[in-house]
């Protein structure tokens, strides 16, 4: 299938690899949580190691591409929810609080504790607080934060399988059924993301609307990457959904790694107009490609 890539992969990549010397991240590090704040880019990025089980490292750069790691992880597992890893975070400052959203992959099987979207804050991206999960008892993750409250309230993307969905919470602790509401699921008649759909990093605010970075899955599990447009004043609405996707596995290190075929982004922060698209590749290393937003939202707007 060809696919006009739209993002511009860095000729660094990989740009953070496993680090063999080091037990808690010698296997495995990917699905970054990127945000650019104070003159830096701050990462916190998901590492597995001997034990296969989940936890987040902090990285920091200067340019986005070259990184300096923190020896040990800065959120690491806690209680049932959580037993078998902490999995991709996504990051938003609002006000002066970062929240995290993140995966708690737990000790139960289906349906019960296996996978909850959890939600902590911080103030320095080190010290992390647990707020909660925005549903119980039920297969929901790729939940990200709307970077601003919209109408004075916070409003999170999460996906029930197969469909991504939109809710509105007052304080993150809070979220009722009645104000959750599917946004887009898979298309079957377009192959690349006829089996599932979820959100990348947060929604980018601009003139045109909401600009929303997804993921899409076919039949064989390979991961792309698509744009659509939501309404700014209420994210309910799908304004452009382009059909072709942007961005699809192709280096050795994104078709084969752990898990083959897979690019899974959950970060997109812009700088000087530049949309710095971070992911896993092939949930083994991290990548990043890069793409001007100006360009990215011709597209979403068919042009
Ligand atoms: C999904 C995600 C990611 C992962 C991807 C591919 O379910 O939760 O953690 O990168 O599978 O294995």
């Amino acid at each position: 299938m060809r696919v006009r890539q739209l993002l511009t992969r860095h000729p660094a990549n990989p740009i953070l690899r496993p680090d063999p010397a080091a037990d808690w991240e010698c296997y495995n590090v990917f699905n970054p949580a990127v945000i650019h704040h104070g003159g830096l880019f701050h990462m916190l990025y998901r590492a597995q190691g001997l034990d296969w089980v989940s936890r987040l490292g902090y990285a920091v750069s200067e340019d986005g591409v070259h990184w300096n790691r923190l020896r040990r992880p800065v959120f690491t597992p806690r209680g049932p929810a959580e037993a078998r890893g902490v999995e991709d975070p996504r990051l938003v400052r609002i006000g002066d609080t970062f929240y995290m959203t993140y995966t708690g992959y737990g000790s139960g099987p289906p349906g019960s504790l296996s996978i909850s979207p959890l939600f902590a804050r911080s103030r320095n991206l080190i010290t992390w607080e647990r707020i909660g999960p925005l549903v119980r008892g039920e297969d929901n993750k790729d939940h990200v934060l709307f970077p601003r409250r919209i109408g004075g309230r916070f409003v999170a993307l999460h996906r029930r399988r197969p469909q991504v969905w939109l809710a509105w919470s007052d304080d993150l602790l809070t979220w009722r059924e009645e104000e959750m509401s599917p946004l887009f699921g898979p298309r079957p008649e377009n192959p690349w993301e006829s089996h599932k759909v979820g959100a990348n990093g947060p929604p980018i605010e601009t003139e045109e609307g909401w600009l929303m970075l997804y993921h899409g899955t076919d039949e064989s599990n390979v991961y792309r990457f698509g744009v659509c447009l939501l309404a700014l004043d209420d994210p309910r609405r799908v304004v452009r959904r382009p059909r072709e996707p942007i961005f699809a596995p192709q280096e050795m290190w994104e078709v084969r790694g752990d898990v083959p075929n897979v690019v899974f982004s959950c970060a997109n922060p812009v700088v000087d107009g530049v949309v710095y698209v971070y992911y896993g590749g092939g949930d083994h290393v991290i990548g990043l490609a890069t793409a001007r937003l100006d360009d990215l939202l011709t597209f979403a707007l068919g042009g």
